[in-house]
Parts: structure tokens; sequence; C-alpha cells
């Protein structure tokens, strides 16, 4: 590139493994390229098919460009306004809605991943700056993980996954990175290349299975089975660490005896494996120095996800898998997100964290929305959240969301949620505004700068929290206290303190926009075995669990997945080419899309009388949806897959509830695939 080019720095904010740090390129005030950026120390200057097609992304002819307000809502009838009109329809309604209850606890707001950047909290802000509001609490995505986490290990921490390459058995336990965390894929190879034995277990046969050394087809939710059996052998095999379980571990023999109480036959026979693979795998555990296992989030949206993550914990504590190179448990960290947070913290006076938020179950929103009294929800802002894709119970939450007096979304497309708002604003990408940005998986945090001006009239959540605020203060001094007056570079400031720079290596966090930096984290999570529990040890046994009324150890729940009646489980993983409900629109990407599929095992679908490539009808009690049958010998017979892109696919999902969740996100997670359907054929559509 030529120096007629500016370039600038950025990190895609999405809610990914990766969170990769890319170059902007700009020429003429368009942007014109996106590259990795080679300063990150583990994305190494390459993105993803979607990271690539950023340009497409950002000049989108669909992005929205105005404010705009529908005549009814779901017509479709959109006019454009101004923001100044927008502004003053929203706090108009603000105040309204207070003078009427007297409190802002009818106003709610449904925030989650559709931008991690930490200036996005504003949204939280702004809420918080009201005193009390109604705010979607919990976490569709990976709560009963963390909290399993938290109960052996008193809290969640991750090893830099870099480590991967220093295994010398890796097991991908319910995790694609292949699809989901492709910039993992370079040091699973490097790992390869040291002579690691990789191992996937997954219900599907998946791109990552594929690379694997050996592939275990495990039926969906019954790892703990699986887990307990491989305990059960290492234990008969005298493959114990027995310094390790002496030294840091407490709880043990309780667990033993479990283990003792549970009969092998029982345990292959619940997870559908056969005694000679789960040898194989006992052996090469044993007879390799380093274990390393990578629990996917998909793993643990079962009923019984944060159990069975347990029962992994705990086989890697007996075996000393835990706090040295090469091995422990990857899934996620919260660490390196761990600024002061300060964008939330102007709290209305008199309000504080415990007493400003009426929560409603994320999970369970549409049930919340209904019984949400005095005083009723009447008024919805919705930022950075697909609801109306994303969110189980999608017919009970359409029919609630227009008894709503108001719905404000604020995204950068029409989604399906904006499409039944009354007003959408249209928000910023991460070339058009500034902001940092964390990993919730690797130790490397990066800037956003401005690259371009903004797209037509796009704002940032942050500029439009301040509009907001400004507003609301001038008609009624005092509504709110967030400090609408500072700039963005004010609240950058307050993000970072001397200690965060000193673990950065910098002294300013404009010093970012040399490239990003490595949080000062440990490489090896919990190599000083200093376990956050309150035994400080790592827990067999946690007593926390059994007052939070779990089972204290490990648990495993027999056969709580049977159903009869001729049932599948339904299995919605994440696509390769979309994030969630982001990216569909890229034309380049979405071009090998056929029509919209379930994938079956034959021999399930010849029982059922299933052609294959028929059109078939997929329903249960919530609803019903129509896709072309496909015979796959990758999937588990005892399920059917459609990936979690296809727009309608909760429309036959409604709220379960994971086994955990509440300690560490409010609520229980959801069970997305711990969801039964029928299957029919329809014949021709
Ligand atoms: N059936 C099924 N459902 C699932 C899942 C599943 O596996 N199966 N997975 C669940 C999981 S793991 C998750 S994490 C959730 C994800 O659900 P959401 O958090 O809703 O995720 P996204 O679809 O990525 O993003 C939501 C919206 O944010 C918008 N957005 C992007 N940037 C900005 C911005 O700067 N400002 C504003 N205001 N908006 C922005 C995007 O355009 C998008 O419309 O879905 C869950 N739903
Ligand atoms: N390309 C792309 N990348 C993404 C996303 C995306 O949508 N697209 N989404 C992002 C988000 S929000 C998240 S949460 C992560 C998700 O990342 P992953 O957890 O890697 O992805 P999932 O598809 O949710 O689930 C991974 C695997 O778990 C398997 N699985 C499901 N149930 C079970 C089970 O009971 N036991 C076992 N052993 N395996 C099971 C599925 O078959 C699937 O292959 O990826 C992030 N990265
Ligand atoms: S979606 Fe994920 S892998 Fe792709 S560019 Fe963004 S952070 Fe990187
Ligand atoms: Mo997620």
């Amino acid at each position: 590139m030529d120096k007629n080019y500016k370039i600038t720095r950025h990190v895609c904010p999405r809610n990914c493994y990766s969170s990769c740090a890319m170059l902007g390129y700009t020429r003429n005030r368009k942007l014109v390229k996106v590259t990795g950026d080679k300063k990150h120390g583990y994305t190494n200057g390459k993105l993803c098919p979607k990271g690539y097609n950023y340009l497409s992304h950002v000049y989108h002819p669909d992005r929205l460009k105005y404010p705009m307000i529908q005549n009814k809502r779901g017509s479709g009838e959109w006019n454009r306004i101004s923001w100044d009109e927008a502004i003053d329809i929203i706090c108009d309604k603000i105040i309204e809605l207070y003078d009427r209850f007297g409190t802002n606890l009818s106003l709610a707001l449904n925030k989650y991943s559709g931008n991690f950047g930490i200036l996005h909290n504003s949204v939280e802000g702004f809420f918080n700056s009201l005193g009390q509001t109604s705010r979607a609490v919990g976490s569709p995505c990976w709560s009963s993980g963390l909290d399993a986490s938290v109960y052996d290990f008193g809290n969640y921490k991750n090893s830099e996954p870099e480590q991967l390459c220093y295994a010398d058995t890796i097991i991908l336990w319910g995790s694609n990175p292949v699809w989901t965390s492709i910039h993992s894929v370079p040091y699973l190879y490097e790992a390869k290349r040291r002579g690691a034995t990789i191992i996937t277990i997954d219900p599907v046969y998946t791109a990552t299975a594929k690379k694997s050394d050996m592939y275990v087809q495990i039926k969906p939710g019954t790892d703990g089975a699986m887990a307990l059996a491989l305990a059960k052998m290492i234990v008969e095999k005298n493959g114990l660490d027995e310094n390790f379980i002496r030294k840091y571990t407490t709880g043990f023999e309780v667990f033993l005896n479990y283990l003792k109480s549970l009969e092998m036959d029982i345990l292959l026979r619940e997870c559908g494996l056969e005694k000679g693979i789960m040898e194989k795998i006992a052996d090469t555990m044993i007879q390799g120095k380093n274990t390393l296992v990578w629990i996917g989030f998909g793993f643990q949206r079962n009923i019984n996800g944060g159990q069975n993550i347990r029962s992994i914990n705990a086989l890697m504590a007996m075996t000393g898998n835990i706090g040295k190179k090469g091995s422990g448990i990857l899934y996620a960290q919260k660490a390196g997100m761990n600024f002061t947070n300060s964008i939330t913290k102007y709290f209305h006076p008199g309000f504080n964290e415990e007493n400003s938020v009426r929560s409603i179950h994320m999970n369970d929103f549409a049930k919340g929305l209904k019984e949400a009294n005095d005083p009723p929800i009447k008024m919805l802002w919705v930022s950075c959240r697909n609801l109306l894709t994303q969110n189980p119970d999608q017919k009970l939450l359409e029919k609630l969301l227009l008894n709503l007096e108001l719905i404000v979304t604020v995204d950068q497309f029409l989604t399906p949620t904006a499409k039944l708002s009354d007003i959408v604003l249209p928000a910023k990408t991460n070339f058009e505004e500034w902001d940092i940005v964390p990993s919730y998986w690797h130790h490397w945090i990066g800037i956003n700068e401005p690259a371009i001006e903004p797209f037509y009239e796009s704002k940032s959540d942050l500029e439009i929290i301040r509009l907001l605020a400004k507003k609301l203060n001038e008609w009624r001094p005092g509504f709110s206290t967030f400090p609408h007056e500072k700039s963005i570079e004010d609240f950058i400031e307050e993000e970072f303190t001397d200690d965060i720079y000193q673990g950065l290596g910098i002294t300013n966090w404009r010093d970012l926009l040399d490239g990003p930096k490595r949080v000062n984290l440990p490489e090896i999570a919990w190599e000083d075995k200093a376990f956050e529990t309150p035994s400080g040890k790592f827990e067999f046994y946690s007593e926390r669990a059994l007052k939070n009324g779990k089972a204290p150890i490990a648990n495993y729940t027999f056969s709580s997945l049977g159903k009869d009646g001729g049932q599948f489980l339904l299995l919605t993983n994440h696509g390769q080419f979309n994030l969630n409900s982001q990216f569909h629109n890229l034309d380049l990407l979405q071009k090998e899309k056929k029509e919209p599929i379930v994938y079956i095992h034959p021999s399930s679908a010849s029982r059922n009388k299933l052609a294959n490539d028929s059109w078939v009808s997929v329903f249960n009690d919530n609803g019903e949806i129509k896709l072309k049958c496909v015979w796959s010998h990758e999937v588990h017979p005892s399920m059917i897959l459609v990936q979690a892109d296809h727009n309608l696919i909760n429309r036959l999902i409604s709220f379960t509830p994971t086994d955990m969740g509440e300690v560490s996100s409010g609520y229980e997670g959801m069970a997305f695939n711990s969801t039964y359907v029928s299957i029919e054929e329809i014949g021709n559509i």
C-alpha cells in the first residue's frame, strides 16, 4: 500500500473468540481495504472470511442511514426523521412514563453481544443514571459453564490459548474451532507438529472433527456420563495424580465413592459409546504427560451443561492436569476485561448496583415482560441485540412486544427486531468510532479509531446516550446523572488506571494506536494453585453448590434426556460464515447457501420414512418450520441439526433453563440444545 492511504487501527468487536486486530486503509475518505494486524500476538495478522469482507458490511446498501419512525409497528411504513425529532419523542416518552408511574421501572433495556467494545457499556451507564429501570439480565451463551468453574476453581480463568501448542493430548470437547475460533487452528496444527494427539468429542462430525486424530460421536448432553466413565477407568488404571489430589484439592473421597457407585455399562449405554474407544482415550491421557481440554460453549447449552463441565473439571483435577504447561481447561475468562467500568457507574443519587435494576430473565424474557408488574414494562430499548432471532419463545415475544407503547432499536441494519420497533436509530461500525475491545479468550486488547466519517447519520451507542441524557436534563434538570458533557476521550481515559497501564506496558491509552497490547495475565491459568474457592483448593465437593441447591459433587442425572414418541433432539450449531445474526447479508459469503437444511442420520430418516432431499416439517408445541431433509452420517442418530443461522429456528425453541448460570450471570443459562422436535415428510413444496 502506498502512502496515499491513511492506515488506522481496529478490533472486530463481535462476540467471537478471536477479537481480531485489524488495519483499515482509507483513501479519499473511503475505507478501501481491511487486513489483519500483525502486531496482534494471537491473531497474527489474519482475519476470518467475515473479517476480510468488512468493506461490504460497512458500505452495505441495506445499512441504516437515518433515524426512522414506523407508522404502525410491523407495517413496514417507515419515515425518515431527524435526530432531534427522534430524541424528543424518546425523551418525551421516558418523562411521561416517569410521571405516570413515579419511577423509571416501566422502561426496560435488552442488550447483549452485538458489540463488545467497552464504550458500548454506556447504554447500561445511561440506564443506571436514571435511578431504577428494568433490565434483561443473564446470558444465552456461556453462563452454566462459568458457574461450573466457579464451583470447582472459585473463578473462571483461561490459560493463553497458545498453550495448546504444548499439550500431548488435546480434547476438543464440544467445540468447533475450525468454524467458530479460526485463529486457534494454527496452534492446533503446531501441537500436531509437535506430536500431540487431537481428539474431538461431538455429536456432529464437524469440520474440526475431520481434522482430528480421533473422533467420538457422543449422544448430545451425555458428556457427564462419558467423563465419569473415563474417570472410573483412570482410577482402575492407577492413573491418578495422588500428589496433586492431596495437596491442591478437597472432597476427592466423596467423588471417588460416587464413581465407585456408578456402573460402567450404564454410563457407556447412556452416552452410546463402546468401551474400546474409552479405553483408548483413558490410555492416551495417562501416557501423555499433559492433557488439555477445550470445552466449547455449545457443549453446555443443555439441561446438564454445568454438571457435565464439573465432571470434566474433576477428571482433569484427579489427573493433575491443572495449572501446568500444556494442560488445563480452556473455556473463557473475563480477567482481560478488567477495566474500571466507570462508564456504567454514574448512578442516580441514592442508587447503586444493588438497587437500580429490576431484573428480567434474559432467556425467559417473554415471560418476564408478561409478568413484570407494578409498574408494567411500557418502553423497551434494544441495543446490540437481535432478540427476534436469537431469543427463545419467539411467538410469545412478538405478541408481547406488540403491547408495549414504545420500542426503540439501535442497530446497523433493519433486523427482525428493528422491524418490530417504533423508532430505529442507525449505529456506527467499528470503522467509524473510538473504542477499546478486550477478549474473553486470548490475552490481548486493542483500539478502534475512526477511519472514516460516520455512514450517513449513524452515531455510536455512546453518542446516542449523550443526546438522551442532555435532552432529559434540559427538560428535567437532574433526571439523568450520565455526564453527557464529557468527551469520548474522557470516557476512555477513565476506564484505565495506572495498574492497567502498567500491566499493558503503556502510559496512555493512545499508545494502543501503535498496536494491540498483551494484558498482564499468567500464561497458564492456576499455575499458582491459588484457587479462589472457600477452601482455597480445587473443590471436588462444593459446599457453595450445595447451598445453591445443586449436587455438591459433579453429578450426572441419568436419562434426563430420554424422550419417547420418536422425537429428536434439535441442535442449532453456530455457522461458519455468520456471527450469530450478523453477516448473513454479505452476498460473497452466502453465495454457497442452498435451501434451509435439516440434517438427519440415514437410520433415523428411514425409520421415519423421510426421503433424502425431500421437504419436511420440523415441529413441536412451539411451532413448525419447513426444511430440506438431507441424510447425513455426520449427525448422531438421536438428533437433527439445523444451523443456528436459520432465522426462524427459535420459533421451535422455548425457554428451558440450563442447570447452572445464576452465580455468574444472575440467571440460569439457556438450554437451546435440550429442545425436542418431531419431523414429517411433506413432499414437494
Ligand atoms: N437457537 C439458538 N439460538 C441462539 C444460539 C444458539 O446456539 N442456538 N446462541 C446464543 C448465543 S451463544 C448468543 S451469544 C446469542 C447472540 O445474540 P445477540 O447478542 O443478539 O447477537 P448478534 O446477533 O451477534 O447481535 C445483535 C445485533 O447487534 C447489532 N450491532 C452490532 N454492532 C452494534 C453496535 O455497535 N451498536 C448497536 N446498538 N448494535 C450493534 C447487530 O447488527 C445485530 O443485529 O444468541 C443466542 N441464540
Ligand atoms: N463463525 C462463527 N464464529 C462464532 C460464532 C458464530 O455464530 N459463527 N458465534 C460466537 C459465539 S456467540 C459463541 S457462543 C461461540 C460458539 O462456539 P462453539 O461452542 O465452538 O460453537 P457451537 O456451534 O455453539 O458448539 C460447538 C459444538 O458443540 C457441539 N455440541 C452441542 N451439544 C453438545 C453436547 O452435548 N456434547 C458435546 N460433546 N458437544 C456438543 C455441537 O455439535 C458443535 O459442533 O462461537 C463464537 N464464534
Ligand atoms: S468475526 Fe471473529 S474471526 Fe472474524 S474478524 Fe471478527 S473477531 Fe476475527
Ligand atoms: Mo455466544
